[in-house]
């Protein structure tokens, strides 16, 4: 397994080697970080442990079922797998375990249509959770609104994230107001 330590991911994480990972990333290959590293960030931001490894359902196929069968164990609650392509990374995940997988269809060919169908078009049975192409800060964003559920300070954090999400869309709202047009009102917005 490649191991990308978060260190690798950013300069500004720091070492947390003491922290036992609750999300796992997963994705197809390094060519998909500059994607999934969005993921990372959000849960940094957030302070939820994770863990950001390469596996590919394809090259490494024994080593995916190894991983999707030990996830559980090793006490992660959510897996996010991004790939690209004929993207069977998080569906072959999602076989192999029960915990929630949130799937990140990565844009390679086709403007990412074909990893798209790839990852959200599953058997009953076996659901991936299934985010936007290149939406790897949604899926992020995902598995801390399941982690919270359980957890009353990171239902914190994220509120406090949710509402700066409003703000910023005020604040836009507030910069509007100085666009100026021969024709254009200030009249209040809906906010
Ligand atoms: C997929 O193939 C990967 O997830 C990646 O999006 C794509 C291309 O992989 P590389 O050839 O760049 O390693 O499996």
């Amino acid at each position: 397994m490649h191991n990308l330590h978060a260190q690798s991911v950013t300069s500004n994480f720091k070492t947390q080697t003491s922290m036992i990972p609750l999300v796992s990333i997963i994705m197809g290959s390094t060519s998909d970080l500059p994607v999934m590293e969005k993921a990372c960030q959000l849960l940094d931001q957030l302070q939820v442990p994770f863990e950001v490894n390469a596996l590919s359902a394809h090259r490494t196929p024994e080593a995916v079922e190894a991983f999707a069968r030990g996830a559980k164990q090793r006490g992660l609650k959510v897996i996010i797998a991004g790939a690209g392509m004929a993207a069977a990374l998080p569906g072959v995940i999602a076989a192999s375990t029960t915990l929630p997988v949130i799937g990140v269809p990565v844009k390679g060919m086709l403007d990412g249509l074909d990893a798209l169908l790839s990852i959200v078009q599953m058997p009953p049975g076996i659901p991936v959770a299934t985010v936007a192409v290149n939406g790897a800060q949604n899926a992020a964003i995902l598995a801390v609104q399941m982690l919270a559920l359980s957890d009353d300070a990171l239902a914190c954090r994220l509120a406090d994230y949710k509402a700066s999400l409003r703000q910023k869309i005020e604040n836009a709202n507030s910069e509007l107001t100085k666009v100026s047009y021969q024709f254009k009102t200030n009249s209040s917005s809906v906010l």
